[in-house]
């Protein structure tokens, strides 16, 4: 049943399918086709939920042709492809960048209001798939949008949690984590493939034994496993007529668990043994850089890559493919070391599968990967204990430490003598237990190691793999992250996006340099009024949408100061709030007078890690200070604090675009690139930042004017590491930030109990790595300026013009093009 298709013909069906037209008649044929037929309601009976699905169904009617039709193309090109290996895509919702992508957006509109149907109604109706846990998801999202867009032939791999990041709510101010249900009411955007489910190993032991040729040979005897069902989704490109395919995997049980379920007795464990293989794509694990090295975790690893791996060398190139040459036909790109297991998995399929020798799989494997390291935190490093690796893969486990051998072989021969170095860069670490350190392994096979920012790419080089860049220099390079202008400003800001394409036309959608044409704009009175008056619109859209979903308001006429991200001590949305608590102590102890105070709100999203004590406290911090500040009638209303719950992509949409000031202040050296600071930028946000990350690099383009630079630079940070960081030492010398922290101390967040926040400002006090306190003074300074440049208001939106005007280098279509160029060596299709 399942079989390779029987290739029928038809003469019918030479063209796949027939794209609807283009207007808005069609648009409401087929929409109501797909209401009656799929839906199965009529148009007078169908739910909201009804109405969305056959919405979705319609629009991806409109793309399929052109689906069929570029994976055909893909397959007979037999050009260069890449494969981008990633545990998470945040990709937020589909619906509205299906309909910019296939120029429906008004028709649509238009055919619903004919039916009486509102589109933003329905567009609100769509659950966003929240498959990552921050930036390195929302990045590998942005990736693909732009790789479809650029007409590169390229597929996505990935995981189809059935749940995905969880759901944020706050009981008491504190974070309590729910379900993310994501597929309960269906999603109409995937398509499910069965029969192309491929087989994955685990357990067991390995034998040696000789074969046919008499050659000495391994092979794997694996204990148990489980089936990959590939769910396919359409990435389209914006107005191209591509559309590329994101392809992620669901766990089942395979026959071998039904057939227990007919023999054993024991029906209830051999239930119990399905609902076991099924686990293993069940949940997203919710830890942003700091995994927790988790069994299922490394399950959940090597399921996608092997599956994966499998999927390209049978699907894409077929049965008599010569795997020698693989690497003329696909460029495995690593996002981070999540899918580091891939390279012994090549190894383990080209050796004991392929019959390759040693020397030739190497040869083939090494060509084939591509490493991006997204992090310096060294905790974030992921490392595998080999009891646990070999338990799970052991035949992964012997490639591995031959890998290892022949590695330490080559480092010996250039280093002769230095053992002390053999050691530090050995793929496996003896200490605190033996285990395989995957960022080693990575760079050992990778054929190009890059960074996400200039900052973080020489921070790699000079520190963290520093004993790689001196034996293989060539290897390393920098990609500087971007965004895709698609999702985050023609579909986010669409009034912006209608002001920027009056004044230089539409063309900046996929060329977003040209926004550099508008430069001259910054110094037009008529411009900088429009430009202020989309800003108001985007306000006023933010307030009706944190009315309705939080029960928030907003003031009106407040500065809108934003600080959203994963919460993280490195990030330090601790020294945000202790900014605000700075202010508010200052008022209310008479040190300044209300109405000094610049009008502001301040708006936190972020979540935390659910088993991350310090940064649920912070968040518990935030929400505490935001009931005592914003109800106090002292500050005269100045002063307001906003937390939404469960800061995702689609709050991010219209967050982003309301944003005056926005926070990027991590500690110099911690925060690799960054993504959301790009977003701000190109919506027309100034930026308040450390000399950090992609920050380094907005600043250079935007201009020292139009940036709020504070805090140590990465050499004085590790200066006063050196020395020795006395966090006490600020706190005394430092009235304001005694105040403020003795304000946290003396309950009066707390309902007067003192001791609910000690763990936070012992902190900050006896063993803050992020040192907080060391940034204080300069960080309050810089928001000072902040102040001034915001009372004049023409100053103001005359950055926030060169801002956006400026940033145009930080599309992910840039991004995809250094990727192309530096590390792939491919280029697009036609
Ligand atoms: C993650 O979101 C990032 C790095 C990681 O190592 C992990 Cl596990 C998750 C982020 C970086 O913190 C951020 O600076 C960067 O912009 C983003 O990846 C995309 O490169």
């Amino acid at each position: 049943v399942l079989g390779p298709a029987n290739k029928p013909t038809h003469p019918m069906a030479l063209a796949p399918v027939a794209t609807p037209r283009h207007s808005v008649d069609g648009f409401v044929q087929e929409f109501l086709h797909e209401l009656n037929t799929t839906q199965g309601v009529t148009l007078s009976a169908s739910t909201i939920n009804d109405q969305y699905k056959a919405l979705a169904l319609t629009v991806r009617n409109y793309l399929m042709a052109r689906w069929l039709e570029t994976t055909r193309n893909s397959i007979k090109s037999k050009s260069k492809a890449v494969a981008y290996l990633s545990a998470e895509y945040l990709l937020g919702r589909q619906l509205g960048n299906a309909l910019l992508a296939a120029d429906l957006a008004d028709i649509a509109q238009e055919g619903l209001k004919q039916c009486g149907i509102e589109l933003w109604q329905l567009r609100a109706q769509e659950v966003e798939p929240g498959l990552g846990n921050g930036g390195l998801g929302r990045l590998a999202a942005c990736f693909i949008d732009s790789l479809a867009t650029m007409n590169v032939p390229s597929v996505g791999y990935g995981i189809r949690y059935e749940y995905g990041i969880f759901r944020q709510t706050f009981v008491d101010g504190r974070q309590v984590e729910q379900p993310d249900t994501w597929l309960s009411l269906g999603s109409p955007w995937e398509f499910p493939h069965p029969e192309a489910a491929v087989t994955i190993n685990f357990g067991g032991t390995t034998e040696k034994y000789t074969d046919e040729d008499g050659r000495e040979r391994t092979r794997w005897l694996p204990e148990w496993d489980v089936q990959a069902i590939p769910y396919n989704y359409m990435v389209p490109g914006y107005l191209n007529g591509r559309v590329n395919t994101l392809r992620l995997w669901s766990a089942e049980a395979t026959r071998a668990f039904d057939l227990q379920i007919f023999n054993s007795g024991d029906y209830a464990r051999a239930v119990r043994a399905q609902t076991f293989a099924e686990n293993i794509s069940k949940v997203l694990y919710p830890e942003d850089s700091t995994p927790q090295g988790k069994e299922l975790r490394l399950q959940q690893q090597y399921f996608f890559v092997a599956a994966s791996i499998r999927d390209f060398i049978n699907q894409v190139l077929g049965e008599d493919f010569d795997l020698h040459n693989l690497s003329d036909r696909i460029i495995f790109q690593l996002n981070d070391t999540h899918p580091v297991i891939g390279v012994p998995e090549l190894m383990r399929v080209l050796i004991d599968e392929e019959g390759f020798g040693w020397d030739e799989a190497w040869e083939v494997t090494s060509k084939c990967f591509a490493y991006t390291c997204h992090t310096l935190l060294p905790e974030a490093l992921e490392v595998w204990p080999t009891e646990l690796l070999g338990r799970l893969l052991p035949r992964h486990l012997e490639i591995i430490y031959a890998i290892n051998d022949r590695f330490l072989e080559q480092v010996r021969d250039r280093f002769p003598g230095d053992e002390v170095r053999v050691g530090r860069m050995s793929i496996i670490a003896e200490y605190p237990e033996r285990a395989v350190r995957m960022a080693h392994l990575a760079s050992v096979a990778a054929t190009k190691i890059n960074g996400v920012a200039e900052l973080h790419s020489q921070l790699l080089r000079d520190k963290v793999l520093k004993d790689f860049a001196d034996l293989w220099p060539e290897k390393f390079t920098n990609v500087t992250n971007g965004v895709t202008p698609r999702r985050f400003l023609r579909m986010a800001n669409y009034k912006l996006s209608g002001l920027l394409t009056e004044t230089i036309g539409s063309g900046w959608v996929t060329d977003l340099e040209r926004l550099r044409e508008l430069e001259p704009c910054a110094d037009d009175p008529e411009f900088r009024e429009k430009f202020r008056e989309v800003k108001a619109f985007n306000k006023r859209r933010l307030t009706n949408l944190l009315r309705a979903r939080d029960g928030i308001d907003l003031p009106e006429g407040h500065m809108l100061d934003v600080m959203v991200k994963r919460l993280h001590e490195y990030k330090r949305q601790s020294l945000k709030i202790l900014h605000v608590i700075s202010l508010y102590e200052q008022v209310i102890s008479g040190k300044i007078s209300a109405d000094e105070i610049t009008p502001r709100t301040v708006v936190f999203g972020a979540k935390a890690a659910p088993g991350y004590r310090l940064a649920k406290d912070t968040i518990h911090l935030i929400n505490k200070v935001a009931s005592v500040v914003n109800e106090d009638k002292r500050l005269d209303g100045r002063l307001k604090v906003a937390f939404p719950a469960n800061y995702n992509v689609t709050l991010a949409e219209k967050l982003i675009p309301a944003a005056d000031l926005s926070e990027q202040i991590s500690l110099a050296g911690k925060e690799a690139s960054g993504t959301g600071n790009m977003k701000f930028a190109l919506n027309g946000a100034l930026t308040i930042g450390t000399d950090d990350g992609a920050n380094v690099e907005i600043r250079e383009l935007v201009g020292d004017d139009h940036f709020f630079l504070f805090g140590m630079t990465e050499p004085e940070v590790e200066a006063l590491q050196a020395k020795g960081y006395h966090p006490g030492e600020y706190y005394q010398n430092n009235p304001q930030l005694k105040a403020a922290v003795d304000l946290i101390q003396s309950g009066i967040f707390s309902g007067g109990d003192r001791g609910t926040f000690d763990s936070l400002t012992s902190s900050w006090l006896y063993h803050d790595r992020f040192m907080v306190f060391a940034d204080f003074d300069s960080y309050i300074a810089a928001q000072k300026k902040v102040e001034e440049k915001y009372a004049d208001q023409d100053a103001w939106t005359r950055s926030a013009i060169l801002n956006m005007a400026r940033t145009g280098y930080f599309s992910s279509d840039r991004s995809m093009r250094d990727y192309m160029t530096r590390i792939w060596n491919i280029t697009p299709d036609f």
